[in-house]
């Protein structure tokens, strides 16, 4: 393990003004957004709609790192450049996602377990060599009636840290990412209580398997309310309740958080972002930005549409989104930003 290569790699993930572009949807997944706009899915639809995002110009202002799926890091832009390489000329991170998906965990109805570690020691040493620099593996926890167990946050727990072991070994930089969802009715308080316990999990197992904290990346949900919960909290209370979580549960030797939507609008997920880079009185050792999927893509899918003809309306909303989010890991986000008043 190069500690140097992985902290640098993290540092360059998490830095100022920068945030993380999620656009590793897998196959079921990017057939679902696809659907939700009329744009059929193939293997040549895909490639148009990723090289959109990624040849976006300014975007490298606003996004340090891309992760990809398997079947993108194989595709190329249209002079032939594969993808990872064209992200890193332009001073991006190439990043990939490695797990394979949640599966239902057995005996216990309701929650699932993420898989993927059988042979990826031999795939992160594949990866490495197609010049991917970080990865991604996400664990979902379910809050529900009785849920999640103590069963489900270990072996989760466990399987991050086994994950993020085996890509440091591989010199590539782990983004963990514990996911409690926001599907359900819960409130504010229980998704503190829960995400509290998978963070200190998380980090009980990344610390028995001896993961070198400078070079990972956090992902975490923030603390907000299910998303049929009657009582909605705002932007300063979310903000107020995820730091204060955070503070608790991360270790200062943590280089970044990078938060995921999880179903947030876009404008929610901005304004939570600024909002908590915003506040003074707590103290922040790690940055905080942004590692979104839904909630930096859903206006480009929508002005793109599947229409070659709309790929600069695509682009201009991809890249609008990206300033948005890039300002709020500095607190500099407003309302008159995001209207342009
Ligand atoms: C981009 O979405 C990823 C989904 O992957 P699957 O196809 O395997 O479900 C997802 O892991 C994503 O990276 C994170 O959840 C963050 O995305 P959101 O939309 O929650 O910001």
């Amino acid at each position: 393990m190069n500690q140097e290569i992985l902290a640098a790699t993290a540092r360059a993930l998490a830095a100022t003004g920068k945030g993380i572009l999620a656009a590793d949807e897998s196959g079921g997944t990017i057939k679902k957004r696809f659907d939700a706009i009329g744009a059929e899915s193939t293997e040549q639809t895909r490639q148009a709609y990723r090289n959109m995002l990624f040849v976006t110009e300014g975007m490298e202002q606003h996004i340090s790192g891309v992760i990809m799926f398997d079947e993108t890091v194989r595709q190329s832009t249209a002079d032939g450049t594969p993808f990872p390489a064209y992200l890193a000329a332009r001073g991006v991170q190439p990043g990939i996602k490695v797990d394979r998906g949640a599966k239902p965990l057995a005996g216990h109805p309701g929650e699932s377990v993420t898989e993927g570690l059988d042979g990826l020691r031999e795939r992160l040493a594949e990866y490495a060599t197609l010049g991917l620099t970080f990865a991604k593996w996400r664990a979902v926890i379910t809050i529900g009636d009785g849920i999640p167990s103590a069963a489900c946050i270990g072996s989760n727990a466990e399987a991050l840290a086994r994950y993020a072991a085996l890509c440091q070994e591989a010199g590539i930089v782990p983004v963990v990412e514990p996911e409690v969802l926001l599907d359900g009715s819960h409130t504010m308080e229980r998704c503190r209580e829960v995400t509290g316990q998978t963070l200190a999990a998380v980090f009980a197992a990344l610390a028995a398997h001896r993961v070198y904290l400078p070079g990972i990346i956090l992902k975490p949900n923030m603390v907000v309310a299910g998303a049929d919960c009657p009582d909605q909290p705002g932007s300063a209370e979310v903000a107020r309740q995820t730091l204060e979580l955070l503070s608790a549960q991360v270790p200062a030797e943590v280089p970044g958080i990078a938060f995921l939507s999880g179903g947030q609008t876009e404008l929610q997920a901005t304004a939570n972002l600024q909002a908590m880079n915003a506040i003074a009185d707590i103290g922040k050792p790690w940055r905080l930005t942004f590692s979104y999927g839904r909630a930096l893509q859903q206006s480009a899918l929508q002005s793109w549409s599947g229409n070659s003809e709309q790929l600069p309306a695509g682009q201009a909303a991809f890249l609008h989104r990206a300033r948005m989010n890039g300002a709020a890991t500095s607190g500099s986000y407003s309302e008159a930003l995001e209207t342009g008043s």
